[in-house]
This record gives C-alpha cells, structure tokens and sequence, in this order.
C-alpha cells in the first residue's frame, strides 16, 4: 500500500510536470519600434504562446509593451542587448527559470553604418562583423537549447545577404559551400577583416561593403543551421523585409513596418519551407541566384 501511494505519488508529479510546466513562447529581438515592434503585434494577434518584446533598452521595451496594451494586447517585456553576453546569459536563465521552450525566434535587432560615418574602414569593419556576425551567432547558439522541436527561426535579412553582392567567385563558393563548418566560416570572415586592414579587401574580391559581408555571412550562418537542425524539425529562413520606413532608413522607404511584418510572420507561424531566403513580397530568391533587387540605394531600378 505504502509502495503503492508512493509511485502514485511520483507519477502525479511527473504527469503534472509533462503537462503543465512547459510553456511554448515567441521571442522578438530589437522589439521596442519599427519591423520588430510590428512583427511583435502580429505575433499577439495571432499567436496562442506568449510572446516576447525584448529591447536592450527597458524604458523603450516597457513604453512599446504600454503602447500594445492600450491595443488589448498583452507582450511580455524582458531586456535583452544581443550585443551584451551578459544581457544574453540573464535572458536565456529567465527563459530557463520559467521552464519555457522557444518556438518562434525572430532575429530582428539589427544596426547599419550609414555611408556617411567618419569611423576608419578596418574599425568599420571589424566592428561590424565582430559585433553583429559574432553576436547573432552567439545569441542563437545561447537560445538553442531551449528551442522546441518543430520550432521555426526567422532572420531579418537584408538584399545586402545576397550572394551576387561579393565579387569574387571563388570567396563565393566557400560561402555557399554545404561541407562548410561554423569555425570554417568564422575563419573565412576573419581572412576578410585582415584583407581590410592590409587595405587588400577589393584586390582580394570582397567588395567594398563591411555590410555586406557581415549579411552575407549571417545568410551562410541561416542555410548552415538549417541543415544543422533539421532532424529536429526546426526550421531557419531569413527574409529581406523591403526598403523598410524605419529609423534606420531616416524617413525613406517603400513599405510601412507593419506590411513589412507580414512575411515574417508567415514564416513564423506556417513555414513554406525551410532554409529559403524570401522577399518581402512573399517570392523565394535564390540565394546564388541574380540581383533580385528593384531598388539599389532607395532608388528603383
Ligand atoms: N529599414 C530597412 O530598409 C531594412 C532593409 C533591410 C533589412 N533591414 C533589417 O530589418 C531589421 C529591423 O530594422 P528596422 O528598419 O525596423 O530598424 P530600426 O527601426 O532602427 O529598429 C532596429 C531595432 O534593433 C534594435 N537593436 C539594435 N542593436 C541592438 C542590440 N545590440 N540588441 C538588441 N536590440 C538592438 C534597436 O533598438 P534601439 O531602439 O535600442 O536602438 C531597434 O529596436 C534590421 O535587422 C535591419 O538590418 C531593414
Ligand atoms: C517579388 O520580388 C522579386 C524580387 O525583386 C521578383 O523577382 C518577383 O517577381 C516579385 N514577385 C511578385 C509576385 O511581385
Ligand atoms: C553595420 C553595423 O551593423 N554596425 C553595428 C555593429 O554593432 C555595433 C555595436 O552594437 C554598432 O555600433 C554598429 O553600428
Ligand atoms: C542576414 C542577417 O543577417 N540578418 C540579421 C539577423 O539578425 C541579426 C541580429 O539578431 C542582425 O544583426 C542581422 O543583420
């Protein structure tokens, strides 16, 4: 008898552990305005997990999170600099804490040197990939523990992410290599760096744009994590979202945020498919492909 209530005992706690205590979410970096904050609204709309506006900064998240509720919407704000290990460690422990499975990530903070930063080329340059490429990595690989299976990812992208946008062809093959490893690709990013400061990066074939590397590494770092995470279901796309009318843009543009949102929730809710590199009006580009862009520095082409 005694034995018996003991098991009882245990399979109650474990049944009622299994059932109740782990909750799926949508996390949203970079959530506090413009493509993220949209994307973070739609996601409340019509998402039946919590959903997570994270902001580096707490003022900013906590006054977007106001702005939702006067909607009826209900995020939930946590402080996250993708930037920061330690902003990174103290979300990913929360998350944990909370017994909480990610299973939407929508990778969406993102900064952009404009043409006219007085900053050297080599600091440009190795700020640009060190900070942005090593962060991104680091923070997806920090959260992937906790992703569900079946969990899809979503990376903002860029036309900058393009393939066609580094002109040497054989620096494009290696990005585009399947056998090409993280520490391989890493390497390769580094090789690019040390070009820039022996002033060699245009001999060499790399182009004249930090951006453009760095987004063309984050897309190769997209297809290499999808091929890395597929026996668990998990799906990784990366989107460009358009010429989006966003701070960043100053005020330029051609689609508003909140159209702009729209594909990446798709993508987050009922992927298509996986490890494709969709446009903002919903086609799948090639990555290898042509220049599918038709606008080039805000003008149409
Ligand atoms: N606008 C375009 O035309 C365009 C085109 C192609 C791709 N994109 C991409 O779309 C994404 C969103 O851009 P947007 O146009 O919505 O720009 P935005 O209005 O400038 O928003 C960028 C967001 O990223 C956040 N952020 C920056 N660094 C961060 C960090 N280290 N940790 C956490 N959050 C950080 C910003 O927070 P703060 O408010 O604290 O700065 C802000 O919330 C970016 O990845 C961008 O590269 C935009
Ligand atoms: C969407 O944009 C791509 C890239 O510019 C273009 O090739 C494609 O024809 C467009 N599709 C539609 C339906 O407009
Ligand atoms: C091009 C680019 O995104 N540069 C940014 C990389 O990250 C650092 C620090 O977060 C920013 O200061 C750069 O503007
Ligand atoms: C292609 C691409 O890289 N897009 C963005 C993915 O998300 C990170 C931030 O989490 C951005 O820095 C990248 O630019």
């Amino acid at each position: 008898m005694l034995l018996f209530n003991f098991i009882s005992f245990y399979f109650i706690i474990l049944l009622s552990y299994t059932t109740m205590s782990v909750n799926k979410v949508a996390v949203v970096t970079g959530a506090n305005k413009g493509l993220g904050f949209c994307i973070v609204k739609k996601l409340c709309e019509k998402y039946s997990g919590k959903v997570y506006l994270t902001s580096r900064d707490e003022q900013r998240g906590g006054k977007a999170c106001d702005e939702l509720n006067k909607l009826g919407l209900n995020p939930f704000f946590h402080q996250l600099d993708v930037s920061d290990k330690k902003s990174v460690n103290n979300f990913v422990k929360h998350i944990r804490e909370e017994n909480e499975e990610v299973e939407i990530l929508i990778n969406n903070a993102g900064i952009l040197f404009l043409k006219d930063a007085p900053e050297p080329k080599s600091f440009q340059a190795e700020q640009t990939i060190f900070v942005n490429f090593t962060a991104l990595v680091d923070f997806t690989e920090a959260i992937l523990p906790f992703m569900k299976n079946g969990g899809r990812i979503v990376n903002i992208s860029s036309s900058s992410g393009h393939l066609c946008r580094v002109p040497s062809g054989d620096i494009r093959s290696k990005f585009q290599s399947e056998m090409l490893t993280l520490e391989e690709l890493k390497t390769l990013v580094s090789s690019y760096v040390e070009d820039v400061k022996q002033d060699e990066e245009i001999n060499k074939g790399w182009g004249d744009s930090p951006y453009v590397v760095s987004k063309v590494a984050v897309n190769a770092y997209t297809f290499m994590l999808q091929r890395r995470l597929a026996p668990k279901g998990i799906t990784v796309n990366c989107v460009h979202p358009g010429y989006v009318m966003s701070d960043m843009t100053r005020g330029g543009g051609s689609i508003t945020p909140d159209d702009a949102a729209n594909v990446p929730v798709r993508l987050a809710l009922t992927p298509w498919g996986a490890g494709l590199y969709v446009w903002h009006n919903g086609t799948v580009v090639p990555w290898d492909g042509p220049d599918p862009r038709g606008y080039i520095d805000g003008r149409k082409v």
